[in-house]
């Protein structure tokens, strides 16, 4: 029923359902030898953070073993995980950085 009146003439409302993409969380996590300055240097560079919120995320990865970097939708995340893999890998740092849905 997509009506403002039910069955026994109660008013109703449907609410017009609005449509949202799925978004997905970017996580990055830790590992015992990626330095810090290098995953600082990510998180400007690449998500757009200050330098204080690039080392706060850094040493929340640190000491809890991930943390989320930032929500975007689907393809945006896919390019900032592939972004950062091919910047950590050809450093040759282990770093990894991963996509989940939210
Ligand atoms: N644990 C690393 C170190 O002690 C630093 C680090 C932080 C590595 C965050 C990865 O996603 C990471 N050098």
């Amino acid at each position: 029923k997509d009506d403002a009146e039910g069955e026994a003439g109660v008013a109703l409302k449907t609410k017009p359902k609005t449509q949202r993409p799925p978004m997905y969380k970017v996580l990055l996590l830790n590992d015992d030898y990626t330095p810090m300055e290098f995953v600082v240097h990510i998180l400007e560079r690449f998500f757009g953070l200050s330098h204080a919120q690039a080392f706060e995320i850094m040493l929340t990865v640190h000491k809890k073993g991930l943390a989320v970097v930032g929500v975007f939708s689907f393809e945006v995340a896919e390019t900032k995980v592939a972004q950062v893999m091919d910047f950590a890998r050809r450093h040759q740092h282990p770093l990894q950085c991963t996509m989940e849905k939210e």
